[in-house]
Parts: structure tokens; sequence; C-alpha cells
């Protein structure tokens, strides 16, 4: 397998946890979002909507949206499960990962922000501004409240919600977000980032890095 990957790709970051979790081993091939590399049509042909990650399998097909590749490799390789059995629980679990992946990520994207600037004028404290807002106000926040007792997002094991969090902070961090206000959030990244899993996925980690 292979992963069309940027190391400084949050949702990327996601699959390269579920990859360290699960113990799997896969070739990696950078695409290098802030050169434009992920409009070139070789890529584009694999992943139409232009976004990394891509996970292209050993019989060529090809899957995109990251918390669609954590699912296939979930089936494929169910320990650790980062969607839990329990239907209750994995509910939980999909609700914060889905308010990450659909509510807040989004907004933060290298193209939405591309946007915000060239095509509607603002400036780095527009962005800024627009980025804080989004991160923090019906997003993260409300993470903070939906998590439970740790130390991952819901007790004892890593889930999707961690998988989800960890890269979400990381991207805040990026844009200066202020994130007082998210202590459990914190606890969470920080027991994450103490397991090996987590701290090998890491964007500074990354054969790509800069
Ligand atoms: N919902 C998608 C989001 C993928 C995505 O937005 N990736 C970003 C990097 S984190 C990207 O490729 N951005 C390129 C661009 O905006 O041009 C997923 O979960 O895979």
């Amino acid at each position: 397998m292979k992963l069309y990957d940027y190391f400084r790709s949050s949702a990327a970051y996601r699959v390269r946890i579920a990859i360290e979790l699960k113990g799997l081993e896969l070739e990696r091939v950078p695409v290098h979002l802030a050169r434009g590399e992920q409009r070139r049509p070789d890529y584009l042909a694999k992943n139409p909507q232009g976004l990394t990650p891509a996970l292209e399998l050993d019989n060529g097909a090809v899957l995109t949206q990251s918390l669609a590749i954590i699912d296939y490799l979930d089936v494929l390789a169910p320990q650790p499960r980062l969607t839990p059995a329990d239907p209750l629980l994995a509910a939980k679990v999909r609700g914060v990962a889905l308010a990450i992946a659909c509510d807040i990520h989004p907004l933060n994207n290298r193209r939405v922000l591309n946007y915000l600037r060239q095509r509607l004028g603002q400036d780095d404290a527009g962005i800024d501004a627009w980025v804080h807002h989004w991160a923090l106000e019906g997003g993260l926040e409300a993470v903070e409240r939906l998590i439970e007792p740790g130390p991952f997002c819901f007790g004892a094991e890593p889930t999707l919600a961690d998988v989800c969090l960890v890269p979400q902070l990381f991207a805040a961090r990026r844009f200066a977000t202020p994130l007082e206000t998210l202590p459990k959030c914190l606890a969470v990244e920080a027991h994450c980032l103490a397991q090996p899993a987590f701290a090998a996925a890491e964007p500074s980690r990354q054969a790509d890095a800069e």
C-alpha cells in the first residue's frame, strides 16, 4: 500500500496515527501541498478532490478521505479498534471525530484560506480571525465538552476521536490559536503524544518535514 501524504497535512496525520497504532508497514509518497502538487494531473487521477491523504492499495484501487481510509484499516487490521464495538461509545467517538473532520478542519484548509486571501481580499489579520473563530467557537470548545474522563478522549484506549483531535490541535498551533480554554483537550493531547505511535506520526518526524 502507498499513502499519499504531506507532513503538515492534518488529515494525513490522522491516517499516519492509525497506521502506527496498527503497526502497518506501507510506502509514503509525499505530495507537496505548498507547491501545488495536489493539483497535478497525475495526482488528480488518483484523488480527484486534489487533497491529501489518499491510500493506494496493492490492487491499484485508491481510497480517499481520511476517515474512510481509517475505517478501511480498522477492518483490515482490527487491533486496536479505533471505532469501539459498543454502539453507544462508537457513536460518541464518531461524534467527536466528525465534529473535527467535518465542522472544524474544512474551514482552515489551505484552499479555503487561499480563497479568502486571493478572492475576498483578506489580509493576515482577517485570516487569523477567521481561523481562530472557527477553530474554537462551536469547534474545539464544543469538543472540550464532549470528551469524557481520560487519559484518552473516551477512556483508557485510543479511538478515532484521539486520532482526529491530536492533528487538529497541531493545526490550531500552526495558526497560533489560543488554546487556554481547552484544558481537557490539551491533557489528552499530552497523553497521546507520550505514546510511541502518536509520536511517530508527528509532522516533524516525517521524512518530508521542512
Ligand atoms: N476531508 C478530507 C480533508 C482532506 C484535506 O482537506 N487535506 C488537506 C490537507 S490537511 C489538503 O490536501 N489541502 C490541499 C488544498 O487545500 O489545496 C479528509 O479527511 O481526507
